[in-house]
């Protein structure tokens, strides 16, 4: 069984393909050319990356996902690439609507070429949601979303939703909440913050720069959220799915809870940067998973307290070790 995977370089990408090949299942990935040849967290477990098999591609280019859907022929799809960073989309908004987009556009397009009986994975977020009005989301709330990257997400969740009805392919939507791992990237909050807590409990860093302290996430782990994207694809019809942990914590929760892994007081690092308040802000969120549990049998596993000490974990023995490695 042979799976392809856009956005194998990111954080979902990892975790996923690690369970698939536990699966034993053949992991396929779609990779961005860049100057140095790497391949993002991959560096970091050379060991794993011997058996994923990279293909040079970019989602914006139709032409080089024809030949890779050509060459590849994949039972399963799971398109993860994207601009994933919602601060970074109202200076790019471009990008951002091309890559998310277009690119899933063009995704679907190659997917119903090559693999019309095969299954596809797009990866939603709860940013679609944005202006929320129920205490907890579900696929039947209203979305409104308050940043040009939750817009795209919300464009390409109602493209994926239009091919499957308009051609009779499985495509299926996870509209997963925030979650998060040791591979995070380090512009996320919860990345930036285990990172400042590790260096500054090391000596390496003096303080801790955030933006909105008062906004609240649904924050879980990324290595349970992929096991619901696969579940997805081993239904026999496709549907959406909400994918939460069904807790809301705030960024300030999460500070807190990470300084005090290592016995410090947040107060005494932490100061407010207007560089980092967004012009619409997504306030709250708190994801409503009863459908993902009762029809795929998922649930999530790690707690917010064993997430945020995994990760500021993670970032003091990476800085000892003066590694990188993110699992
Ligand atoms: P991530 O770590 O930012 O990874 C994004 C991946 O997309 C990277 O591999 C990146 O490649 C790739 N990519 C970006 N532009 C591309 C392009 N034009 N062509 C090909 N590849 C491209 O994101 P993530 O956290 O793993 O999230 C995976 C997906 O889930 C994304 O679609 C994201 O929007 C969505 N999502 C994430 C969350 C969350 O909380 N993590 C929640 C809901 C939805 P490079 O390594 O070259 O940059
Ligand atoms: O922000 C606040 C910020 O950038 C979380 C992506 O994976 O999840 C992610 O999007 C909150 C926001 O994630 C800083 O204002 C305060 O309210 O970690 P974030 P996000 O915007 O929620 C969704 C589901 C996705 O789909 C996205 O791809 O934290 N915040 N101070 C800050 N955020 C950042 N980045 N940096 C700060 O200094």
């Amino acid at each position: 069984m042979k799976i392809l995977i856009s956005g194998i370089t990111g954080q979902d990408g990892y975790y996923l393909s690690l369970l698939a090949l536990k699966k034993k299942l053949e992991v396929h990935g779609i990779v961005r050319r860049n100057s140095q040849k790497t391949y993002g967290v991959w560096e970091y477990d050379p060991t794993n990356k011997e058996k994923i098999r990279f293909y040079y591609g970019d989602v914006s280019d139709k032409t080089s996902l024809d030949s890779i859907f050509r060459s590849v022929k994949p039972e399963m799809v799971f398109h993860l690439a994207a601009q994933s960073f919602v601060q970074e989309s109202w200076s790019n908004p471009e990008v951002t609507y091309d890559v998310n987009i277009k690119g899933t556009l063009n995704m679907l397009n190659s997917f119903r070429e090559y693999i019309p009986d095969g299954k596809f994975y797009n990866a939603c977020s709860s940013e679609v949601y944005g202006k929320v009005e129920d205490e907890l989301q579900n696929e039947r709330s209203r979305m409104w979303p308050r940043s040009p990257y939750g817009v795209s997400k919300l464009a390409a969740y109602w493209t994926c939703i239009n091919y499957r009805e308009s051609y009779d392919l499985f495509v299926s939507n996870g509209i997963l909440f925030n979650h998060e791992s040791p591979c995070r990237g380090v512009e996320f909050v919860t990345r930036k913050i285990s990172l400042a807590v590790a260096k500054i409990k090391l000596g390496l860093q003096k303080e801790l720069k955030l933006g909105n302290l008062e906004a609240k996430r649904d924050w879980g782990f990324s290595g349970d959220y992929v096991l619901a994207m696969y579940k997805m694809l081993q239904q026999d019809e496709p549907d959406d799915y909400v994918v939460a942990t069904g807790e809301t914590h705030s960024v300030k929760d999460f500070v807190k809870t990470a300084f005090e892994t290592v016995d410090l007081d947040y107060k005494d690092y932490v100061v407010t940067d207007p560089k980092y308040l967004r012009p619409a802000e997504v306030q709250y969120l708190r994801g409503d998973s009863t459908k993902a549990q009762k029809k795929l049998n998922w649930k999530p596993k790690v707690k917010f307290e064993e997430l945020v000490e995994m990760m500021v974990k993670a970032d003091l023995e990476r800085l000892s070790r003066h590694e990188a490695s993110c699992r």
